[in-house]
């Protein structure tokens, strides 16, 4: 473990159908107690959440360790530009992205998928010795990750929900780490409609998507855009670690 440092409040739970507008309720101080059977443990201030066998570490990473990490990923991006993904329907993605690894995810109107390089030609940079270490730390020593994608939410970008299966091998987690300003992630399951849940991660956490629900819907809502000081600017990065074949 790297370390535990809680870098803001206490983490937010809360349960809601889809198509409700429970999200405003998400608000407010009220929050703890309004949600309070579902929030119980999580207001205590424990080190792990287990939100729908989704495995949240907040505040996994320092301070320091967060602005090294920064400071490693602006070497992927200027290796690796982000760029603007469109959907395969011809729609722009409001994220950002790039990757480091093996392979990057990469979306056009040919589809989703992993490729070997960058749309501008290039091998993608090597993942940050800091993210193989989270990685080594909570996945496996035995294996690394092919591909380490790189999300960069600005102020309204948002990510709707879906599964992570473009992977050979679905026994392997997919492994989360939240940089800047707070996200909003959605949970639900493993067919899409039915109930969701909803978390706001932090800067510094961790999140280990694995077993039973490595195939589970999740998408991030909005994010607090300014929440953090970490980014210059502001915004959000995701990173998400997978093995790829
Ligand atoms: O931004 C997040 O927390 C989740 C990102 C995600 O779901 C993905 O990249 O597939």
């Amino acid at each position: 473990m790297l370390g535990v440092a809680h870098v803001c409040g206490p983490p937010r739970l809360g349960v809601y159908r889809e198509g409700e507008k429970a999200l405003q309720a998400l608000e407010g101080d009220g929050f703890c107690s309004f949600f309070a059977k579902s929030v119980q443990r999580e207001c205590a201030g424990v080190t792990e959440l287990d939100l729908r066998g989704f495995r949240i570490m907040p505040g996994y990473l320092t301070a320091p360790q967060q602005s090294a990490l920064v400071g490693a990923l602006r070497k992927v991006v200027t290796a690796a530009p982000l760029f603007s993904p469109m959907t395969p329907m011809g729609r722009a993605m409001s994220v950002r992205m790039t990757s480091a690894g093996r392979y990057g995810w990469v979306s056009d109107k040919t589809g989703y998928r992993y490729a070997r390089t960058h749309p501008d030609g290039q091998a993608w940079p090597d993942i940050p010795e800091a993210v193989m270490s989270i990685w080594r730390d909570l996945v496996s020593d035995a294996r690394g990750p092919d591909c380490c994608l790189l999300n960069y939410y600005a102020e309204g970008a948002r990510m709707g929900l879906h599964q992570d299966r473009d992977e050979a091998d679905f026994s392997w987690p997919v492994l989360s780490i939240s940089l800047g300003d707070e996200g909003l992630l959605r949970v639900g399951g493993t067919t899409r409609g039915g109930s969701t849940v909803s978390h706001w991660l932090c800067s510094g956490d961790v999140v280990v998507m694995g077993g039973d629900a490595r195939q589970t819907y999740h998408g991030v809502d909005r994010i607090k855009f300014g929440s953090s000081s970490l980014l210059k600017g502001g915004g959000r990065i995701n990173l998400t670690c997978r093995v790829v074949d």
